[in-house]
C-alpha cells in the first residue's frame, strides 16, 4: 500500500526491540529497520525503542553514525516517536553517562531517583513497573489525545527527567505527562511539534500501550509532522497540577505487580511442558512418576496476558543440564510468546557461561543476547549467582578485589541495564530446635543476621513452626545442592554486581499453598534498595495482600493456583482493589 506512511525503526542493538516490532505487526502494520543514513529520508514516520542505557544509546548511536542523521530527521519536522532511551537521548545529558552528550533538544539533564525516599515507604531503584501518566499541561484545542488518564504503563528505569533539577522552562513545553514516584515528580512523555517520546515501554503496556501505539501511527503524518525547527518559541505553559496522582496518594504510585510463572521443562517425550513441582518435586506420585504436566507453554502465557497478568514467567527448569543456546525449542517458546504477550516477559534457567557439546564456549552474555533478540525483557539467573557470590566473598576475604567485571550478572547488567538482570533464589530453610538450651550457639555466626526465632509471620502456618528458629541457606541446581552462603549475603552480593531485581522463591513454600514466606521476602527487601518479587507459597488472594502489605515486595508470583485454575488473576487483583491496594485494571 504506497498510501500509507513509511515507518521505520532505528535500532542499535542493546536489547529487546523485537516487542516493539511485534506490536506494530499485531496493529497491522509494516515498518523496516533503519539499515543507513539514507533511510531517514525515506521515512515518513520514525520510532526509537531505546533500550540499555544512556551511555548505550547516545554512544549506540555515535558508534553506528547515527547521531547526526537521527538529528537532522527530528528537526526536519517529520513525526519521531522515542521510547525509554529513546526520549532520555533527546535529552542534554545523564546523571548516568556523565560525559556522553545527548541530543539536546529538550534543554534539561537526565537525573537518578533517589532510592531513600523520605514519607512514601522504601522506594527501589529501577522504578519498574506499572504507573500512571497524567496529562501535564491543559490539552490545546482540537488537539488529538494520545494517551488515556487513567491507565498504567509499564515503567523499568532508574534515571528520568526529574522536575526541580535544572531551569524548567524549556522542558515544560515539551512536557506531556507527568508521573510520580514516591516523593519524586518526573516528566513521563513528551509531546511538541512533531516529537513525541514516552519513558515507559508502551509495548510493554499491554492493550493500553498498544491503544497509545495505535493512535500515533493512524495519526495522518500531516497531523504529527512539524516545520523544521527550531520550533515558535511559546511561553511555558502551566502545569494542570504540581501533584500527577492525587488519586494515589499513598504509596510510591506503583501497582500491586502479578506475576504467572511456567515452570517449563522436557518431559520423558522430549516435549516442552509447563510443569509445577511440589517442593520442587515435578514428578507425579502415582502415574508411574511422569513429569507433572499442566499445559503447553506458549497457550499459557498467552492466556495469562488475556487475564491480565503484569508479567510472565518462564523458568527452564531443566536447562542447567545442557546448554541453553542448544535449547532451541525454549527460543522458540520465547519468540513465539512475545508475539502475543504484551507485558514484560522474562526467562530463566541456564544463563551462564557454557561449552555446547561441539566445544564452542558460549558466554552468559551471548546466551542472554539470544533471548532478548527472542524477545525476552530480563533473564533470571539462578544457581550461576549463588557461585559468583560465593566466590566473590572469598575474594574479598582474600584481601582481593571483590568484582571482576567478568560474572553473567556483570556483564549482561553492563551491555543491557540491570533492569535486566533478575537474580532467581532458591532457599532453603535451616532448622534449629529452640527447646534445646543453648541452640543459638549451633547456628553459625555468619548466617545470624539472617535468623528468624519465635513465631513465623503468616497466620496459617503458625502452628508448624513452635519451638523452632531458621535460617535461609542458598541452594543450586533447583534445590539439589546446598552452598553456605545465605540469603542477605546473596542478595547484598547481587545487588553489588549489577542485578536488578530479586525473585525470591522458596523451597520450603513451594507448591504448598500455605502462603509466601513473609519472613525470607522482609529479610531480603530490608537487605537491598532494588525490587523484590516475592513467588512460592500462593494458595489464596488474601496471600498477596499480605505479601505486598507486610514486606513491602513490588510484585507477587504463582504459579500452581493459576495453573490448575483454583484462582484466576482478575480474582487476586479485585482481591487487592477491594483491601485498596492498587492494581493494573486488567478489562480487555
Ligand atoms: O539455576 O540459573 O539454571 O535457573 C534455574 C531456575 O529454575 C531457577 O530460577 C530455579 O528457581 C528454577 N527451578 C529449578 N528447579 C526447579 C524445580 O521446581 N524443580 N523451579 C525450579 C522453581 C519455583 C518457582 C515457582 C514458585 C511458585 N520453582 O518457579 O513457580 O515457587 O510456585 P507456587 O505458586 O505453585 O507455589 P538456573
Amino acid at each position: 500500500d504506497t498510501s500509507r506512511p513509511k515507518l521505520y525503526i532505528l535500532d542499535y542493538g542493546a536489547g529487546n526491540v523485537r516487542s516493539l516490532a511485534n506490536s506494530i505487526t499485531k496493529l497491522g502494520y509494516d515498518f523496516e529497520w533503519v539499515k543507513d543514513e539514507s533511510d531517514f529520508d525515506k521515512a515518513d514516520k520514525l520510532l526509537f525503542p531505546g533500550v540499555g542505557s544512556f551511555y548505550k544509546g547516545a554512544q549506540g548511536l555515535e558508534d553506528i553514525g547515527m547521531v547526526a542523521p537521527l538529528k537532522r530527521y527530528i528537526q526536519s519536522g517529520k513525526p519521531y516517536f522515542g521510547i525509554c532511551i529513546g526520549m532520555q537521548v533527546l535529552f542534554e545529558s545523564s546523571e548516568e553517562a556523565p560525559g556522553a552528550k545527548g541530543l539536546g533538544i529538550v534543554p534539561y539533564p537526565i537525573s537518578k531517583f533517589d532510592a531513600s525516599d523520605a514519607g512514601h515507604g522504601k522506594k527501589s531503584v529501577p522504578h519498574m513497573g506499572w504507573n500512571g501518566a497524567w496529562r501535564a499541561t491543559t490539552p490545546a484545542e482540537g488537539e488529538s489525545s494520545l494517551l488515556l488518564d487513567n491507565e498504567d504503563y509499564y515503567f523499568v528505569h532508574s534515571y528520568a527527567a526529574l522536575r526541580g533539577k535544572g531551569d524548567e522552562s524549556e522542558l515544560l513545553k515539551y512536557a506531556y505527562t507527568l508521573s510520580r514516584y514516591g516523593n519524586e515528580t518526573f516528566v513521563s512523555s513528551i509531546r511538541r511539534g512533531n516529537v513525541f517520546a514516552t519513558q515507559f515501554h508502551p509495548e510493554k503496556s499491554g492493550p493500553a500501550g498498544l491503544d497509545l501505539l495505535r493512535r500515533w501511527l493512524e495519526a495522518p503524518v500531516a497531523a504529527v509532522s512539524a516545520a523544521p525547527h527550531p520550533l515558535p518559541d511559546v511561553p511555558a505553559p502551566q502545569l494542570i497540577s504540581a501533584d500527577p496522582r492525587p488519586a494515589r496518594a499513598q504509596g510510591t504510585g506503583l501497582t500491586s505487580r502479578i506475576v504467572a510463572c511456567l515452570d517449563v521443562r522436557s518431559n520423558d517425550q522430549g516435549d516442552l511442558v509447563v510443569t509445577k513441582g511440589d517442593q520442587y518435586d515435578v514428578r507425579e506420585k502415582e502415574d508411574g512418576g511422569n513429569v507433572r504436566n499442566l499445559g503447553k507453554p506458549v497457550s499459557l502465557a498467552s492466556k495469562y496476558y488475556q487475564a491480565g497478568a503484569d508479567e510472565v514467567c518462564f523458568l527452564n527448569i531443566t536447562s542447567f543440564r545442557s546448554s541453553a543456546l542448544q535449547d532451541q525449542p525454549m527460543l522458540d517458546v520465547v519468540r513465539a510468546s512475545a508475539e502475543t504477550v504484551f507485558v514484560p516477559l522474562t526467562v530463566g534457567g541456564g544463563i551462564k557461561d557454557t561449552v555446547d557439546p561441539d566445544g564452542t564456549a558460549r558466554s552468559a552474555l551471548e546466551v542472554a543476547g539470544a533471548y532478548f533478540r527472542a524477545g525476552a525483557d530480563k533473564v533470571s539467573i539462578g544457581s550461576e549467582a549463588v557461585i559468583n557470590v560465593q566466590e566473590l566473598l572469598e575474594r574479598e576475604a582474600r584481601g582481593e578485589p571483590a568484582l571482576t567485571g567478568k560474572t553473567g550478572i556483570e556483564t549482561i547488567s553492563k551491555a543491557y541495564g540491570a533492569q535486566a538482570v533478575v537474580v532467581s533464589f532458591d532457599p532453603k530453610r535451616v532448622y534449629y530446635d529452640t527447646t534445646v538450651p543453648n541452640w543459638i550457639e549451633q547456628v553459625p555466626e555468619a548466617h545470624r543476621a539472617c535468623l528468624v526465632t519465635g513465631e513465623t509471620s503468616t497466620t496459617r502456618t503458625k502452628p508448624d513452626e513452635q519451638g523452632k528458629a531458621w535460617w535461609y541457606q542458598s541452594t543450586i541446581s533447583g534445590g539439589r545442592d546446598v552452598r553456605d552462603i545465605d540469603v542477605i549475603q546473596l542478595a547484598k552480593g547481587v545487588e553489588r554486581l549489577g542485578a536488578g531485581e530479586l525473585l525470591i522463591n522458596s523451597v520450603d513454600r513451594d507448591g504448598s499453598g500455605k502462603g509466601f514466606d513473609l519472613d525470607l521476602i522482609r529479610l531480603i527487601r530490608e537487605a537491598v534498595s532494588i525490587p523484590v518479587v516475592a513467588s512460592s507459597g500462593a494458595g489464596a488472594p488474601a496471600d498477596f495482600e499480605e505479601v505486598f502489605v507486610k514486606t513491602g515486595a513490588e510484585a507477587a508470583l504463582a504459579a500452581g493456583i493459576f495453573h490448575r485454575d483454583e484462582v484466576g488473576i482478575d480474582h487476586v487483583k479485585a482481591s487487592l482493589e477491594k483491601d485498596g491496594l492498587p492494581v493494573r485494571r486488567t478489562a480487555l
